[in-house]
């Protein structure tokens, strides 16, 4: 029998009133990373996942899309949900053309299944290397659903921790799609920019042109809190450095946040200071992902 479905004690739910951005956003502005939960009734949580959230249905987050200013969303799947991507796919067909999404697969997916998920708004499939989040997969299951999407035009979304990059290089360079880096690559931001940690995922991007970088998440990154100041010279970098290879999302609902529930408002303040540009912005918010995610 599976644990109750029922949100972890220690859970803490997103913000209720986040504050009105002062940023204004390009017209066609994208949050390129969110995610639905649930609502667990109607999508339950996977019997193998490492947490169980809050309920954080797609209604909620098209509500805060409009409220801080944005137009469209790429959902990606949370590890609670495992590879039943049910809720992604409802939130993407009720979202219509303003929603794109990433989902969870095993190898054992079928041709058919992944052309219904593209029908849907599906583009690309995510592999999760935190220990706290996800079980092992082989590098070489990982190589293989990399080859079975590729001809879809889909991308690989990794996710992983900054001192784990050395390790997982040969399998980042060797998928043969775009590969989109979640949150910098998780940077310990006490070390500094010129700290060969963050310098060796600079050198991976100007190594490799498909390596693309969210940058996202700085309150996950921050020592420091609100309104993260220290993680603004990690962003600003791979911004200006890889204007053409950046996304930015929310990160709402904000899975797994221990120390605070961000302001979803106070963090849409900060891509002025990690853009500081209007091309930037443009570049960031609209370019890349319609590129990316919507083919244009
Ligand atoms: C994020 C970060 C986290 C969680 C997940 O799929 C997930 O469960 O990605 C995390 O706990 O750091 O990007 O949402």
């Amino acid at each position: 029998m599976d644990k109750p479905q029922v949100m972890d004690p220690d859970w803490l739910v997103f913000h209720p009133s986040p504050a009105k951005p002062t940023f204004k956003a390009p017209a066609g502005a994208v949050d390129a990373h969110c995610h639905v939960f649930g609502p667990a009734p109607q999508f339950p949580y996977a019997p193998e996942r490492k947490y169980t959230p809050c309920d954080a249905g797609k209604d909620q987050l098209f509500a805060l899309r409009d409220y801080l200013g944005f137009e469209r969303n790429v959902i990606v799947q949370a590890t609670c949900h495992g590879k039943d991507n049910r809720a992604l796919l409802d939130a993407l067909r009720a979202a219509g053309d303003l929603a794109r999404g990433v989902a969870t697969v095993g190898e054992d997916i079928s041709e058919a299944e992944l052309v219904s998920m593209h029908e849907a708004g599906v583009r690309g499939v995510r592999f999760n290397f935190l220990k706290r989040l996800a079980d092992f997969t082989p590098h070489e299951v990982l190589r293989r659903i990399a080859d079975k999407v590729a001809p879809l035009g889909w991308h690989v979304v990794v996710y992983f921790e900054a001192p784990d990059l050395e390790e997982l290089k040969p399998l980042f360079t060797s998928l043969p799609t775009t590969v989109v880096v979640d949150h910098m690559g998780r940077p310990d931001v006490s070390l500094g920019i010129d700290h060969p940690q963050f310098q060796a995922f600079v050198d991976l991007l100007r190594r490799h042109e498909n390596i693309w970088s969210k940058v996202s998440c700085p309150e996950r990154l921050s020592l420091q809190g609100p309104p993260y100041a220290d993680v603004v010279a990690y962003a600003r970098t791979i911004v200006e450095t890889f204007p053409d290879r950046v996304l930015w999302g929310t990160d709402w609902p904000h899975p797994n946040m221990k120390t605070h529930m961000p302001d979803d408002g106070l963090l849409v303040d900060v891509i002025p200071k990690i853009a500081p540009t209007a091309a930037l912005q443009q570049a960031l918010l609209v370019d890349n992902p319609m590129r990316l995610y919507w083919g244009s």
